[in-house]
């Protein structure tokens, strides 16, 4: 059974890593969709800079949690016959112990070279400017995609959904695309949806299934499912 798992930040809000558009949201009374913009970076890239170095040095201190664990599990049982996409830039897919994760929106602890355009493995701050490790030029931003950039892996992510037999979205609110609009494009191509979220997401009525509770909770039950179903 081909499965594809998409997650987004509500996965990782019981490690204590904040949502984007619950109540104590990240950016602290800005909308989303009007700062993680090239637009804001332009205007203001101390200010991001400092944002995004304050982020990366968090994840220092949050751990997986149960949610990021049992996906590992599920891994280690379908190896390459699970697909996990994470909207996250957090490292707790890794930390958690899965090895194959594909970062759709970037990762906190990698650095986007605007000059020669390659990607470095990053745990330091950016806001002093440093070198390009590449090129030498000081033109190294967070390695994120913001609104009106293209996201990561998008050909092998649509490749994966077109041949998955379960699409499952794990803490996601459904208000991005083209993450919001994966559940629509899988259930075309034959696979069957499920949802698990806090509450009902954006686009809750698009999925065969929701189930509502926290990802600490709900995931662990779901992989013990699978694997009953999966392993002899
Ligand atoms: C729990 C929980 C618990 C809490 N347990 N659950 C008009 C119509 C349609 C589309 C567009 C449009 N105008 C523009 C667009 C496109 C645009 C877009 O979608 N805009 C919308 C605002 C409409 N998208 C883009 O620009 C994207 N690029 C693009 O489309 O390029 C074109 C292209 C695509 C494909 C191929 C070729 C070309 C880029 C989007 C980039 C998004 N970037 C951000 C910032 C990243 C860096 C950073 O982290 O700072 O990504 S924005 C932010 O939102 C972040 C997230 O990954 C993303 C999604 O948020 P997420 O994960 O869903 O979090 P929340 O907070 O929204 O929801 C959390 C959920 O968890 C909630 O439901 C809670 O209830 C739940 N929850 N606790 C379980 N314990
Ligand atoms: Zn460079």
């Amino acid at each position: 059974m081909r499965v594809v798992v998409l997650t987004g930040a509500g996965i990782s809000a019981e490690s204590g890593v904040p949502t984007f558009r619950d109540a104590d949201g990240l950016w602290e009374g800005h909308r989303v969709e009007d700062v993680a913009t090239p637009e804001a970076y332009e205007s203001q890239p101390t200010m991001v800079q400092e944002f995004y170095d304050a982020r990366r040095a968090s994840l220092a201190h949050v751990e997986p949690n149960a949610a990021h664990v049992a996906l590992a599990r599920l891994e280690d049982v379908l190896g390459d016959d699970l697909f996990l996409v994470t909207q996250n830039i957090d490292d707790l897919h890794e930390r958690g112990g899965s090895t194959r994760v594909h970062h759709m929106h970037g990762e906190l602890r990698s650095a986007l070279c605007r000059a020669c355009e390659r990607r470095f493995p990053w745990d330091r701050t950016l806001v002093d400017l440093p070198p390009c490790p590449g090129c030498g030029v000081t033109e190294l931003r967070p390695d994120v995609v913001w609104f009106g950039e293209i996201p990561y892996d998008m050909d092998a992510i649509m490749h994966e959904l077109k041949r998955a037999d379960l699409f499952v979205s794990i803490g996601t609110s459904g208000a991005v695309y083209p993450a919001a609009g994966f559940v629509q494009y899988a259930a075309r191509h034959r696979a069957r949806t499920l949802e698990l979220n806090l509450q009902p997401s954006e686009g809750t009525s698009f999925f065969h299934e929701s189930r509502q509770g926290p990802a600490g909770t709900l995931v662990p039950l779901w992989v013990d499912e699978m694997l009953a179903r999966v392993t002899p």
